[in-house]
């Protein structure tokens, strides 16, 4: 019979650990790790708090094959954003590797180019830009190119579409254009790499239904991969997401025999799944679950669920934003198949580990984190598993897995 101890070390060590990094406006960049119990069940605490990505960290996009994790800072209380690069580690801790001065209001970055010639962009929102730097080999930053936008017209939502507001840049799959979702003009900005130089060339941009304000979009191709390195004749299809009309916009994309990118529009729904959508929300991340078969998007003020209260001494249920989940179809279109508490208010952002079983998401006017569980069968998501308090405003999370 096992003695107790050698039970217990034995549990110690097959409890699988990971870390998350959470960007906060509170100016913190928060490690938290992630383990499972001898009960099957999880835990999670805060090991890392890091001041290194100045005042207002808005977005972290990791690098984990380098164990680099960038992090913008919107700059929301000085003239200028900035982005820092951290060495990340096992332990979850983090080092500042270098950074750098940047346009105000980055709110979302990309990485392109190749291994030999690794770039990086940036859209900001406030700064009505996007800009690019090369990584030298020693992490910092070479300004590359900035491109200011401005307003083909007067925007039809008055009171947020008063500029070229950038407020994404993602990559296609075959890795040679960045789109620019434009929350302000009603657009999806494209842009062309050129392989030899990482330089990038502004082509016609995608005309999105007025007013809709165009937030994040992600690519999915019904043949497989999520990320890079499908054929450029697989089926593939974008979505946008609009944050001011709460829609989902999907497009077939190709790619003519003479160059360039095509987007063809094949779907339109909302972000309640074609129910009437609450006044005043504003839907905000997009994304593929790993197993390619579902589309997730987090509705902000919606306020369409209530919650056990996440205070064990508050039993006052409390309200919670949602996260509404798709199956896209073969042809483009979206079934719409749950929508479920986010876990409290303000999902601005979410992501799911790699197995897909799990999804965390930053809830930034409830200042948490929580990660529910996430069936890979059905997809759906499921109760909270973990939640941690995270300062102020959380605007990002990431895992970082072995
Ligand atoms: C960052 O985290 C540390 C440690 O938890 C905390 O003392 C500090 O107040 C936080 N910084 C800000 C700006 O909230
Ligand atoms: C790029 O570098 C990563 C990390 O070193 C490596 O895993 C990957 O295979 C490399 N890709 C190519 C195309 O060389
Ligand atoms: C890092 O590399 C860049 C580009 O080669 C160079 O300009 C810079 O001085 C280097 N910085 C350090 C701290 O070595
Ligand atoms: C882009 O703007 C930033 C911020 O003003 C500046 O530091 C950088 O040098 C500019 N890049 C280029 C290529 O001019
Ligand atoms: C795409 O189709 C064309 C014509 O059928 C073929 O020549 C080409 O090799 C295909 N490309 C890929 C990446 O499969
Ligand atoms: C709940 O109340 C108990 C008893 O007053 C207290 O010990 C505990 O710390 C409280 N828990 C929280 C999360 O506030
Ligand atoms: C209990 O939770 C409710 C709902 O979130 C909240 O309005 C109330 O302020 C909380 N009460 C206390 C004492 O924290
Ligand atoms: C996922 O859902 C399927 C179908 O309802 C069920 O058979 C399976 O037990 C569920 N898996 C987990 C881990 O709950
Ligand atoms: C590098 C950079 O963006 N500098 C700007 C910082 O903010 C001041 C004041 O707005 C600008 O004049 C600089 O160009």
């Amino acid at each position: 019979m096992l003695s107790t101890t050698y039970l217990s070390t034995l549990l110690a060590a097959t409890a699988a650990a990971c870390n998350l990094y959470v960007a906060s406006y509170d100016g913190n960049v928060t490690t938290l790790s992630l383990s499972t119990t001898a009960d099957g069940g999880y835990e999670s605490e805060i090991t890392y708090t890091n001041p290194g990505c100045a005042g207002s960290p808005a977005w972290l996009t990791l690098d984990a094959a380098n164990d680099v994790l960038y992090c913008l800072d919107e700059g929301n209380q000085t003239p200028n954003g900035s982005i820092t690069a951290f060495r990340t580690s096992a332990s979850g801790e983090l080092t500042v590797l270098s950074d750098r001065e940047t346009i105000t209001g980055p709110v979302s970055s990309v990485l392109y180019g190749s291994n030999s010639s690794r770039a990086i962009a940036l859209s900001h929102y406030a700064g009505q830009a996007v800009s690019t730097f090369s990584i030298a080999a020693n992490g910092s930053f070479v300004p590359l190119q900035n491109f200011t936008f401005t307003l083909p017209g007067p925007g039809v939502n008055p009171d947020r579409q008063t500029g070229a507001y950038q407020h994404q840049v993602v990559l296609d799959p075959t890795g040679q254009f960045i789109l620019v979702p434009d929350l302000g003009s009603d657009l999806v900005r494209i842009l062309h790499i050129d392989p030899s130089t990482n330089l990038l060339q502004e082509q016609p941009a995608i005309q999105m239904p007025p007013g809709s304000g165009p937030r994040h979009a992600t690519f999915w191709s019904p043949d497989g991969a999520v990320s890079n390195g499908y054929g450029t004749n697989s089926t593939l299809y974008f979505y946008v997401v609009g944050e001011l009309l709460n829609t989902i916009n999907g497009f077939r994309v190709s790619y003519p025999a003479a160059g360039g990118i095509h987007f063809t529009p094949v779907s339109s729904t909302n972000t309640f799944g074609g129910a009437p959508v609450p006044t005043g929300a504003a839907a905000a991340e997009i994304s593929i679950s790993p197993d390619n078969r579902f589309l997730i998007v987090s509705n902000r003020l919606d306020r369409t669920f209530k919650i056990p209260n996440f205070d064990p001494n508050n039993s006052t249920a409390e309200p919670s934003d949602s996260l509404a989940n798709f199956i896209p179809q073969g042809d483009g279109t979206l079934l719409f198949t749950q929508i479920w508490p986010a876990g409290g208010l303000h999902p601005r952002h979410f992501s799911f580990n790699k197995a897909g079983d799990l999804i965390a998401v930053a809830l930034q006017l409830s200042n948490r984190v929580v990660i529910h569980e996430r069936n890979v069968t059905t997809g759906y998501i499921q109760w909270p598993v973990a939640a941690n308090a995270v300062g102020e405003q959380p605007t990002t999370v990431v895992w970082d897995e072995e």
